[in-house]
């Protein structure tokens, strides 16, 4: 078999969430967005797709480099794209690494007529979720008060989410960044939820150490379950102190760059105690499996950040399994149980019991509406 083909198709869709200038996501008015589909065919007609690449990058990188490649070499081209990083870090992202190797699992599924995560060797076939919030705002019933993330948490418990967790106000939000309000919110949450239910802290993810040390001293009192990325991730050393100091778990790295060589460093150093990676951080479900299996090696767990199949694919498929998948992001504005337009069905449809379960589907299961996707092409 050998790939023949590498196209892509953007397309246009109505979007009802706008991002801020630091990117972070909250609802908004309907607006026209765009998409984009990478499809990679072989000679034998089994085809792979995913989601979210730039079509000038696979056209004047990638698809010179996999074009007569046998799909199947997924481990040879995922070290080809990743050594032809160094220098086209600016275009060629993990990102774009991550939409090529999902497309080749995909593929290989299609083709042998078996969900990903049993190609990888399944573990388990559902997990359970926890509800991830969008970052705060300041709208008026959205995420804009201490009491409106008690009012959301209350609800998502009632949805059947076994576990909550906030991301905070972050800048432009006035007022934003402000620990005591980060705690004012995590102090609301846990007295409307109890005792019992797992919260997790996301905050503004440049606080000093000092800062991060009041945060983590206040979520201990509050029994939070883990806190996440506080401090600018580049410095490890910030990490380790802060370590050192608390009992409460840090999660982490999740934005750093360096794929699986960075959690190693980071494990190595004992910068955290829960690793952390997903396939659009690493590049791809090829090196989130050799991160998990790193993760392993050191008796460390790993939660996976971010949803979508292809995390779900890896989370069934772990040995020391990551606690939970990540749904969202979730805000009271947006009805987040609605597919993708260009999907016939959710990625992560959760039951009442707080469980995602993987697709029995061959490939990733994405049940895509490719006469959705023809009928909105960008020309
Ligand atoms: O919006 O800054 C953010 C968050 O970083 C979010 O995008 C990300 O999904 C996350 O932190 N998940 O844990
Ligand atoms: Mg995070």
């Amino acid at each position: 078999m050998k790939i023949t083909e590498i196209t892509t198709q953007t397309f246009t869709y109505t979007s009802h969430t706008t991002r801020d200038s630091e990117g972070h996501t909250h609802p908004g008015p309907a607006h026209e967005a765009r998409q984009t589909l990478l499809r990679i065919a072989t000679d034998e007609g089994i085809e792979g797709y995913a989601f979210g690449v730039n079509p000038d990058v696979i056209r004047g990188i990638v698809a010179p480099m996999l074009l007569g490649e046998h799909p199947f070499y997924r481990e040879r081209i995922w070290q080809k794209l990743k050594e032809r990083q160094r220098l086209h870090l600016g275009t060629l992202s993990d990102r774009v690494l991550s939409a090529v190797d999902q497309a080749l699992w995909d593929l290989a599924g299609r083709a042998l007529g078996q969900p990903v995560y049993k190609l990888l060797g399944g573990f388990r076939d559902k997990v359970p979720a926890y509800a991830s919030t969008m970052c705060g705002d300041d709208l008026p019933g959205g995420l804009d008060t201490p009491e409106a993330y008690a009012e959301f948490a209350l609800a998502c418990k009632a949805r059947g989410y076994p576990a909550f967790k906030l991301h905070t106000w972050q800048p432009p939000m006035p007022g934003a960044p402000d620990v005591k309000r980060d705690i004012a919110a995590c102090t609301a949450v846990r007295a409307a939820v109890g005792d019992e239910m797992p919260l997790m802290l996301d905050p503004f993810h440049y606080y000093s150490r000092e800062e991060a040390l009041y945060l983590g001293r206040a979520l201990e009192e509050l029994h939070y379950y883990w806190m996440e990325e506080p401090m600018d991730e580049h410095s490890i050393a910030s990490y380790v102190w802060l370590t050192e100091q608390l009992a409460l778990p840090m999660v982490g790295p999740e934005t750093a760059e360096g794929k699986m060589y960075t959690r190693a460093e980071w494990i190595v150093r004992g910068a955290s105690e829960i690793s952390r990676g997903g396939v659009g951080d690493l590049g791809g479900i090829t090196p989130l499996v050799k991160t998990a299996h790193l993760c392993e090696s050191f008796g460390v767990r790993m939660e996976v950040h971010g949803g979508g199949a292809a995390n779900l694919h890896v989370l069934c498929a772990m040995g020391i399994p990551g606690e939970y998948y990540e749904r969202g992001l979730l805000h009271p504005f947006v009805d987040y149980e609605q597919p993708a337009p260009w999907l016939n069905a959710l990625e992560d449809a959760m039951d009442d019991e707080g469980f995602v379960h993987v697709s029995q589907k061959p490939g990733l299961g994405q049940e895509i509406n490719f006469d959705y996707i023809n009928s909105h092409l960008v020309k």
